[in-house]
């Protein structure tokens, strides 16, 4: 008997119309009343909650405390870091894509962490190595890579980052996020491997999300979103996803400078001399002219 009417906690878990409510050491199965749906707000893994019970089964959702960003795939709020798992080959590295997954993240106040993989597989006939990678990185983000799956020393490293933050994996499919996780976590068991993982999205987006508490932190069971677009983002907000650029801004002649054409441009003179790699500030203009002609859309409920 727990005689506490309400209580503050975290979901853990979403299943079946159950939400599992981490709070005081102990997880109660909770559901959400008719009234709370009304409000129109669907609690997700990650979310804040008041909610009233006087066991561990039958417990109520009272409130959703605000969130500070939420994911849609997986479904999770109050998500703190990403791990974003690139391979080297198989696929090919590509600091496009790459790009996008960060601005993503940059854009909901996630703060990345980049994984390289298969670097075992290098031939060094690719046109991107690893020092190429950290070069244009390294200042910016956490770079940890792994030279092999069986790579220890890279695991703990990324381990350090847990403590204290909830962590959710994204990567382009076959790029190692169910290998890394499975090796993270060996009970997960995570079919590796898999293809069915990049197709048939409404398929797997049903599937439910868990947190894990590992290493004094917690970690979405699910690997992430494979590709991206930038539906949502405004085109005067991408140049504060690129930290360097923001960095650099200080010292542009106009204040709302878009980096572009403007004289005076700090972004582009840094450009001119390496301070600032090609490929960012390349990436930048393309998508600054993705969201710029995107055609009009009525925002998805
Ligand atoms: N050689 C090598 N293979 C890897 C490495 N990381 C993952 N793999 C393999 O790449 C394939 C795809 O990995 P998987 O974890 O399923 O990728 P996911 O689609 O991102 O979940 C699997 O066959 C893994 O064994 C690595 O560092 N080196
Ligand atoms: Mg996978
Ligand atoms: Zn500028």
């Amino acid at each position: 008997m727990i005689g506490v009417d309400t209580l503050k906690g975290q979901i853990r878990k979403a299943l079946s119309g159950f939400y599992y409510v981490y709070a005081e050491g102990q997880t109660f199965q909770t559901r959400a009343r008719g009234n709370f749906r009304n409000r129109k707000i669907t609690p997700l893994v990650g979310d804040e909650v008041m909610f009233e019970s006087d066991n561990l089964t039958d417990g109520y959702l009272l409130e959703v405390f605000p969130r500070h960003n939420e994911l849609v795939r997986p479904p999770v709020a109050n998500v703190d870091q990403g791990v974003i798992v690139m391979s080297m080959v198989e696929p090919n590295f590509s600091f496009n894509l790459l790009d996008r997954f960060l601005v993503t993240l940059e854009d909901k106040g996630i703060e990345p962490i980049i994984y390289l993989t298969k670097i075992d597989l290098l031939t060094g006939t690719e046109t991107v190595s690893v020092a190429d990678v950290q070069h244009v990185y390294g200042t910016l983000y956490p770079v940890i890579a792994a030279t092999s799956v069986s790579d220890e020393g890279a695991v703990h490293l990324l381990e350090q980052y847990f403590p204290e933050r909830l962590t959710v994996f994204m990567g382009q499919s076959g790029a190692g996020k169910s290998t890394l996780l499975n090796k993270i976590s060996p009970e997960l068991q995570l079919a590796t491997n898999e293809i069915s993982e990049s197709l048939g999205r409404g398929k797997h987006t049903t599937r439910h999300v868990e947190l894990l508490p590992l290493f004094d932190g917690l970690v979405a069971d699910t690997p992430g979103f494979s590709s991206i677009d930038f539906l949502e983002m405004e085109a005067t907000e991408l140049p504060k996803q690129f930290p360097e650029f923001v960095e650099a801004s200080h010292l542009c002649k106009f204040r709302e400078c878009m980096h572009r054409k403007e004289p005076g441009c700090e972004v582009k003179a840094l450009v001119e001399t390496g301070g600032i790699a090609q490929t960012r500030y390349d990436n930048y203009l393309q998508f600054l002219s993705e969201i710029e002609n995107r055609k009009p859309m009525y925002r998805k409920k």
